[in-house]
This record gives structure tokens, sequence and C-alpha cells, in this order.
């Protein structure tokens, strides 16, 4: 919580259910040692096997291929949940769940589907999804990595960065070019030889979480790994729809971490021969957290039925991702304050948080970018070129 609106009453018993399973779940398996991993660089690749056991992977995905076959609030209740513990976790699923599983399952044959989403929904096999490149992040229709049909296979060249999962995935949805210029999916997979996943070291945010780069040196792919559903830029921007979603339902689950943590703080910790609590200056840091997650919660909320109806739109998942975001970094920053010194040691969430959302803040499309989206859409002007 906080359920300042009484919006537990809009779930159903089965949200409930599951909103309280992740939570136990990422109070036993994460909060205890994420500290620590974070502090390390540590990726706890165990855990990709346990959010397969709990269902984290495509819970919005039918049962038929091993999924949840839950709905879009489900979906948003976990995402928030695992982030309440870490963006980084959070990361590991929504990549698996919505920009790996959801391509195979949107554009995939039904071989490619039956392959693929039973072992990625157990977390047998973990995926990531490569869209962005050294030179082209923003605008990832630039991409030049690309392939030529060879006749009975593909050969594949070029490079993506900043690809969360990398260094441990088993297979990859990679964007890439034909010889036509047109971007296409496809599944690369680990083994295959000229494909490398060097890690990324040196990041200040999101450090349990693995990062790395997609290098390609003419990578045969086998035919058969193309998905045929769908080609350009719109297939990969649909699965980002599917990932922006849950961030949003996500990092408000960081800003409850933060609000909470504040709200006790402030309420036990004494200066002046009082609870800091009882200053006005502390209350209106409180009652302004709690306004802010609220709105968020309802944005958020709303946006679950209108995936669940089908009908949410790109700008809309623009405005939820951009303001869950920036209203939990906000928060962040706030109760880190009102922890005093306190609030710089591993001892308490708000450091780790704040400086995981900086990654949430860029990427999935950057805050100055979903407001050009939003620009765009209110004036019919496009303003990113
Ligand atoms: P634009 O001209 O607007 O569109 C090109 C074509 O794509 C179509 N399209 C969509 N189709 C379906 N759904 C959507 N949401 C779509 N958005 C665009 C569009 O209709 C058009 O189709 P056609 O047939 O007319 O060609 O494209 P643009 O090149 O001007 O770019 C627009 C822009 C800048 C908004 C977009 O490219 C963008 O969103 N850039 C940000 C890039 C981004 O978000 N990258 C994320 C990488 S993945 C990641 O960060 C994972 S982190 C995950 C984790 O660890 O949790
Ligand atoms: P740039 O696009 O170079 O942007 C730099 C600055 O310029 C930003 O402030 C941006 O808002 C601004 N800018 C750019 N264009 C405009 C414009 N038209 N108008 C105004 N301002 C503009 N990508 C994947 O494909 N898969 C992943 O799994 C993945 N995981 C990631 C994990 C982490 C930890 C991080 C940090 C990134 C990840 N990304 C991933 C990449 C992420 O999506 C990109 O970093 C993001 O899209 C921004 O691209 P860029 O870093 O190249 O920044």
């Amino acid at each position: 919580h906080p359920d300042f609106y009484g919006m537990d009453a809009l779930l159903t018993e089965e949200h409930l259910m599951i909103r309280s399973a992740v939570r136990d779940f990422v109070k036993r398996e994460i909060s205890p040692y994420i500290e620590s991993w974070a502090e390390n660089a540590y990726f706890p690749y165990d855990i990709v096997k346990k959010f397969g056991e709990i269902g984290a992977f495509g819970p919005q995905l039918p049962e038929k291929y091993g999924c949840g076959g839950l709905d879009y609030i489900a979906y948003g209740l976990i995402m928030q949940e695992i982030e309440r513990g870490d963006s980084g976790m959070r990361s590991t699923a929504s990549v698996q769940g919505s920009l790996v599983m959801y391509p195979i399952y949107k554009f995939g044959s039904e071989e490619q589907r039956m392959k693929y989403l039973p072992k990625l929904a157990s977390g047998e096999w973990l995926g990531c999804f490569g869209l962005t490149e050294p030179d082209h992040g923003s605008n990832p229709s630039g991409m030049t990595t690309n392939f030529k049909d060879m006749g009975d296979h593909y050969l594949l060249n070029g490079a993506k960065m900043w690809i969360s999962n990398a260094p441990h995935a088993d297979v990859a949805v990679v964007w890439a070019k034909n010889e036509e210029g047109r971007i296409h999916g496809l599944i690369v997979e680990r083994g295959m030889e000229g494909f490398s996943t060097p890690e990324t070291h040196g990041k200040w945010s999101l450090r349990a979480s693995a990062t790395g780069e997609l290098v390609f040196d003419n990578v045969k792919v086998p035919k058969e790994n193309l998905l045929p559903g769908k080609s350009g830029l719109g297939a990969p921007m649909m699965c980002l729809d599917s990932a922006r979603y849950g961030i949003a339902w996500g990092a408000i689950g960081a800003a409850m971490d933060c609000y909470e943590s504040a709200r006790r703080y402030t309420l036990e910790r004494e200066q002046f021969d009082k609870p800091i609590a009882s200053f006005q200056l502390q209350q209106k840091k409180l009652a302004e957290m709690l306004t802010e997650i609220t709105k968020a919660q309802l944005l958020n909320f709303r946006l679950g039925q209108l995936f669940n109806e089908g009908k949410a739109t790109t700008p809309q998942i623009s405005m939820a991702k951009r303001n869950a975001v920036e209203v939990a970094l906000n928060i962040a920053r706030e109760a880190r304050q009102m922890h005093g010194g306190m609030g710089i040691t591993g001892e308490y969430p708000m450091m780790r948080h704040m400086a995981n959302l900086e990654s949430v803040v860029t990427y999935e499309g950057t805050h100055d970018i979903h407001l050009l989206i939003l620009g765009a859409d209110i004036t019919g002007i496009p303003a990113f070129k």
C-alpha cells in the first residue's frame, strides 16, 4: 500500500491474491539481499527460475503457452510489487514478458510459440530484446544492424547496446533491417557462431540487473527464426507499449517503498524532543507524496482497463510512464532527505531506488521523448526530427 482512495475495491479477489503472493515473494526472496546484490553489481541468476515459478513472466499471455492468462491489471500489480523490491529485478521480468515473450506470441509462428514460450514462462530460458544501438537510441528507425538473405539462411551483422539481461540470455529478439531497409524481428540463440554478449560495467544504476551488448559478426540465423507476423518499426513499438505500461505500475511500486520508509522513519525519529513527523514541513512532504502516488495509481488503473479492452493508445501509455517515473524520482529524493544522514546508507532503500530510476527515466523512451509523443498527439505535429 498506500491505498488512500480505496482502489482495492476495484480489484478482484484474484488480483488481491496475486498482489499479496508477489509481495510476500519479494519480501522473502529479494528485499533481504537486494542491497548487497546492488552494491556488488551482482545479478542473482537464481531469481529467473523463481520468477518463473510465481508466474511473473508473461502473466498476460495465454495459458496454452505456459503463461498466466491474466489481465493487464494483474500484470501491472505484479510489476508494481517486484519494483517495490527493485527496478532492476522488475526489468528482468518486464523484458522477458513484454519484450521477448510478447513479440514471439504476437508476431511468431505457432512453431515458434511452442518452442520458446513455455521455456521462457518457466524461467528455464532467459531472453533479451535488442533494439537500441550505439548510434541509435531515441531514434531506433535509424538502426544499421542488418541481415542478408543467403538462400538457406540469413546472415546477421551489427551491434546492439544497453541490452538488459543480455549477458545471461539464452535467446535474443533482435530488430534488424533486411536488404530493402525494412525492420524485422529475428530470434537469435546463444551458441550461434559469431554472436557474443559482452557485459556493460561501471553502471551506478540498475546494478542488480545485468546489461550488455549484442554483437553479430556474420551470424547465420536459420530462416525459421524470423518473426513472420509483422515488420516495420511498429512491431518493436508494440512491444514497447506493453513494457512501458508495466513500468508505469512498477515505478509507483518504488515510490510506495520510499513513501512507506519516510512515513515510518519520521514517526520514529525524534529531534527537538518530538517525532519529526510532528513538524509541518515533514507532513507537507508526506501529504504531497501520497497525493502523487494516488493520482498515479488512478492513471495506471484506468490505463489497465483500456489495455484490457484493447483500447490503450501510445500517447496514453507515454503519459502514464512519464508521470510515474517523475513521481517516483521526486519521492525517492524527498524521502531520502527525510531520513537525514541515514538516508544515504543502504539501511534504507531510497538511494538505490533513486539511482535505479535514473535508468527507468531513460529507457523505454526518455522522459523528453514521451513528452514529444504527447506533443505530437496534441498538435498533430511530430517534433522529433
Ligand atoms: P514514426 O514515424 O512515429 O513511426 C514509424 C512507424 O512505426 C509505427 N508505430 C507504431 N505502430 C504500432 N504501435 C506503436 N506504438 C507505434 N509507434 C510507431 C508508425 O505507425 C509508423 O508506421 P508506418 O507503417 O507508417 O511506417 O517513428 P519515428 O521514427 O518518428 O520515431 C518515433 C519515436 C521517437 C516516438 C519512437 O521511435 C520512440 O519511441 N523512440 C524511443 C525509443 C525507445 O523507446 N527505445 C526503447 C528500447 S527498449 C528498452 O529500453 C528496454 S529497457 C527495459 C527494461 O530493462 O526494463
Ligand atoms: P539518446 O537518444 O542519445 O538521447 C540523449 C538525450 O537526448 C536524451 O535526454 C534524449 O531525451 C534527448 N533527445 C534525443 N532525441 C531528442 C529529440 N528528438 N528531441 C529532444 N531531445 C532528444 N534498449 C534496448 O533495446 N533493450 C534493452 O533491454 C535496454 N535496456 C536498457 C537498460 C539500461 C540500464 C539502460 C540505461 C538503457 C537500456 N536500453 C535498452 C536503451 C534505452 O532504451 C536507451 O538508452 C534510450 O532509448 C535512450 O537512447 P540513448 O541512450 O541512445 O540516448
